[in-house]
């Protein structure tokens, strides 16, 4: 089990929270999101078995929806 931290932007209420959560815990390997609206922040827990490029894509999948993730 390991965890991604992710920087994102564009989220302002409840169902943007909604919206990302979806995207990223649709993805293979996520065990579960946790978004902090307030911090701008998304944590996905992932399991070992998680793809290497994980990061990317979660990446896409949260421009997807219309946010932004920050670099790095
Ligand atoms: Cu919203």
């Amino acid at each position: 089990m390991g965890e991604v931290n992710l920087s994102v932007g564009g989220m302002k209420c409840g169902h943007c929270v909604k919206a990302v959560e979806q995207a990223v815990g649709a993805l293979p390997g996520v065990t579960g999101c946790l978004v902090d609206l307030e911090a701008a922040r998304v944590t996905v827990a992932v399991s070992d078995a998680a793809p290497a490029d994980l990061r990317d894509r979660f990446k896409a999948a949260i421009e997807e929806e219309g946010y932004t993730v920050a670099d790095g």
